[in-house]
């Protein structure tokens, strides 16, 4: 049983800490220390009445949906007001055929009715079950029902067992069942058939032994979780706090002592968090140690250090992430720790629609799932060797990856690890570009050894394509200039891949961009404008080898590239623009082309500065925040980095490290973003590794606020929450809480920044 428990903050739906329900293990939740005693508010009233909105079909078959595996079916409100399931095809599992409902809470210790009406117009049996949505799927509650022709009244009483689950799953299993099998039943041989459903009804019979559910305490006083350099802006942003709370102090943890006091700054309204915000700056506070902020009237911020060395071990590993995800090779026990396993995914992999074979053994798992796509590869490599031709000694050779200590930079080692495997995904013969490697639908929650399904290759893709050759033109540029002779020939590997790719891009622009095959279910990467994939590949081509040809295409492409301010995985203008940009050769041109970009590129970094100017989180955020908002913040962030370099602006630093501030805890969730990081950090993370292990893998950042509620989980417990709280950390909530090496690598490049400076410099 989970521990109640309460602190002085905003306490949030119940829903939030129960990440791996089911799975049996206890969780010690990042919030320990700054946790207190049960809430008297935290109690909540055992809901009255029918759980189940519309369990009479007067409003049709709304909130009742259909989910097919192998089966065929469809859902119908019919005549006699009944919802009508109409099955052609069972397929060959229970839930071949599934009618399910979302939308209802299940509390621990609590005694439940469920009843509903049934017939149909064959004898046959169905499973009803109430289920865990996510993880292993395992049922509270599961019942077998015998349909007649007879309408029958079925009514069961249970009790909820396990933690409290405020977003279940009732699913009503209709495909191949078990006495099927039993009977020897052929799943081809059961014909049409219909089961008519009525009358569904779900009540609380006695709520009297109800476990309250554990609450996520959510920090009213919002500060970077890691903390600050000495000489950096530091400013807590406080919400909702009482009217009369004006003042707050900045206490050292170890002595107790307030080392400094100031006034809060009026109360704002903050209509995209749904509060009232105030600001305190303590940038005078300079002296290292380890702090908190305490308000007035005794609100707490999470503790912080203040430290010239503040981010090092935080940044080694969100850089070690992306060495977790590695595919193809064994991790080690030494350097990967509980996260080691053995080769995964190393054989052959079925071209789509082929019977030939392909070694594509390598790269990095994409995410929380273990699919390997180029477009996002591309977009990560891509960041990573930004960040190394910026800041190269913020990596060294000392990130704990099997390269380390041999003389070579890491970040080159760690990149190369990927551009090698995309390298293999390049079509020998037209030069194209596979679109991803996975299987074909995503795996349980297992280690990556464990997942064996046949691998396959998608087709060829433009974008795939167009990205691929930006990225080896990039790296043919970066690992030939390094002094590492080892990298003369690597170097010329990647031109003429790069080469080779933006040829067949060329020969194939006007065809449609990359779908699924029909019965691929993994991730699409899709983008149906490859406009700005095409500009990238040129300017980078451009920039390594001068030749005009290049830029040519830069120029006709130009004034159809509309993200000239983007760094996204669909959306790569950004990376175009800060190449053109840096191309020496290109200063001197006589033609509009630099003035063009230039324009763009400068316009997108002053609005992301003055949108963050905008709220008290300064971050570059409205009323949007979409799935994966967190790379949009770290994205906003190395764009004003790649900008200062261009033209330095100390608006642009200065926003740019309230971007990473706003990633490790100064946001209106409360979070540090990067799990095992902080004091309230996701521990929930949709990360198979993570799950299969029941712990959170350290150094990735999660999604963030996603205000489209784009899964299950996040429809019911984030329904109505305003949209800089769309956030939940929990392993069903995949389009909040997964992780991908797209989103660590810009984060790796605002962190190695931080590692530009002067005093750091000096000090090495
Ligand atoms: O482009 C629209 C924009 O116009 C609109 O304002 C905004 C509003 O929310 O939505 C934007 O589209 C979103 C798109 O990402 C681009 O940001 C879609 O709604 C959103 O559904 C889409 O999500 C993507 C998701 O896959 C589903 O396709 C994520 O960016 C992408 O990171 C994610 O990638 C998955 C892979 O498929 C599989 N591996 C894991 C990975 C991470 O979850
Ligand atoms: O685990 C999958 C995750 O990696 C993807 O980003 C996400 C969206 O494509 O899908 C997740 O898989 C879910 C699937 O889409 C629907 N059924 C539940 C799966 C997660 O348990
Ligand atoms: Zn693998």
């Amino acid at each position: 049983m989970h521990r109640l428990k309460r602190v002085t903050g905003i306490i949030l739906t119940a829903a939030l800490v129960f990440g791996l329900a089911g799975c049996g293990k206890e969780q010690t939740p990042a919030t320990e220390e700054t946790t207190q005693a049960v809430s008297e508010e935290a109690t909540t009233e055992a809901p009255q009445g029918n759980l189940i909105t519309n369990g009479d079909f007067s409003d049709g078959t709304n909130h009742f949906e259909m989910y097919t595996n192998g089966g065929n079916a469809s859902l119908t409100d019919n005549s006699a007001g009944e919802l009508q399931v109409d099955i052609t095809s069972t397929g060959t599992v229970e839930h071949g055929v599934q009618v399910y409902y979302d939308g209802f809470e299940m509390t621990e210790g609590t005694v439940y009715q469920f009843e509903f009406d049934v017939h149909g117009t064959m004898e046959r049996d169905f499973d009803w079950r109430i289920q865990l949505n996510g993880g292993d799927y395992h049922a509270y509650h599961a019942e077998t029902v015998s349909v007649t022709e007879e309408v029958q009244h079925i009514s069961s009483q249970f009790t909820m067992e396990e933690a409290t689950d405020p977003a279940p799953r009732l699913c009503f299993n209709m495909g191949y069942v078990n006495s099927m099998a039993e009977a020897g039943l052929d799943a081809a041989s059961i014909g049409a058939h219909s089961i008519m459903l009525d009358n569904l009804s779900l009540t609380v019979v006695d709520a009297s032994g109800a476990v309250e559910a554990e609450e996520v305490e959510l920090p009213k006083v919002k500060v970077n979780q890691i903390g600050y350099k000495p000489d950096a802006e530091k400013i807590a942003v406080f919400a909702d706090l009482e009217e009369d709370d004006t003042t707050f102090q900045v206490v050292e943890e170890s002595t107790g002592e307030s080392v400094f006091e100031g006034s809060l700054s009026e109360p704002e309204d903050n209509p995209y968090a749904g509060e009232t915000n105030c600001t305190g700056d303590f940038s005078e506070v300079t002296k290292e140690g380890t702090y908190k902020i305490v308000t007035g009237k005794g609100e707490e911020s999470p503790s912080f250090v203040i430290g010239a060395d503040v981010y090092d071990s935080t940044f080694k590993n969100v850089v070690k992430m992306l060495y977790l995800q590695r595919c193809g090779m064994e991790l080690t026990e030494k350097l990967a720790g509980d996260f080691a396993h053995p080769q995964c995914h190393a054989e052959k992999a079925v071209i789509y629609g082929t019977d030939k074979q392909i070694d594509v053994s390598g790269g990095w798992h994409d995410a929380g799932d273990y699919g390997r796509y180029v477009v996002p590869g591309a977009k990560a490599a891509a960041d990573l060797l930004l960040a190394y031709e910026k800041t190269p000694q913020a990596f060294g050779d000392e990130c704990g990856i099997p390269e380390s200590g041999d003389g070579i930079n890491d970040a080159l080692q760690e990149a190369k690890y990927e551009l090698d495997w995309m390298l293999k995904m390049q079509d020998g013969e037209t030069g194209g570009v596979y679109h991803k490697v996975t299987c074909k639908e995503f795996p349980e929650m297992v280690m990556p050894q464990e997942e064996t399904a046949e691998l396959v290759v998608c087709p060829l893709s433009k974008t795939a394509s167009a990205d691929f050759a930006a990225v080896m033109a990039m790296a043919a540029r970066i690992y030939g200039d390094s002094k590492e002779s080892a990298y003369a020939d690597f170097s010329a590997t990647c031109l003429t891949a790069a080469e080779k790719a933006f040829a067949y891009y060329e020969a194939h622009k006007d065809e449609r961009g990359f779908q699924n095959p029909t019965d691929v279910a993994t991730g699409e990467y899709p983008d149906g404008n490859s406009k700005d994939e095409y500009f990238w590949a040129a300017a980078e081509l451009y920039k390594t080898t001068q030749d005009e040809k290049y830029k040519t295409v830069m120029a006709e492409v130009l004034p159809e590239v509309t993200n000239l301010g983007s760094l996204g995985w669909a959306d790569v203008g950004a990376y175009g623009a800060y190449a053109a940009l840096t191309t020496p050769e290109l200063a001197a041109d006589s033609t509009n082309l630099l003035r063009d970009i230039d324009k763009a590129f400068f316009e997108a970094a002053d609005s992301v500065v003055a949108t963050s100017k905008g709220n008290a989180y300064k971050v570059n955020r409205e009323d949007s925040y979409e799935w994966g908002s967190n790379m949009g913040v770290a994205n906003s962030g190395m764009l004003l980095y790649l900008a200062n370099e261009i033209k330095p602006n100390e608006e642009y630093v200065a926003a740019a490290k309230a971007q990473l501030n706003y990633l490790l805890g100064v946001n209106a969730t409360g979070y540090c973003f990067v799990t095992g990081e902080g004091t309230l950090s996701p521990v929930h993370p949709h990360h198979r590794p993570s799950e299969a292990l029941g712990k959170p893998m350290p150094g990735m950042l999660a999604g963030g606020p996603d205000s489209a509620l784009e899964d299950p989980y996040a429809k019911v417990v984030l329904k109505d929450t305003p949209a800089a709280k769309c956030y939940v950390d929990n392993t069903q909530s995949y389009s909040c809480n997964e992780v991908t090496i797209y989103w660590n690598s810009p984060l790796i490049y605002l962190m190695a920044q931080e590692y530009a400076e002067p005093q750091l410099l000096d000090m090495q």
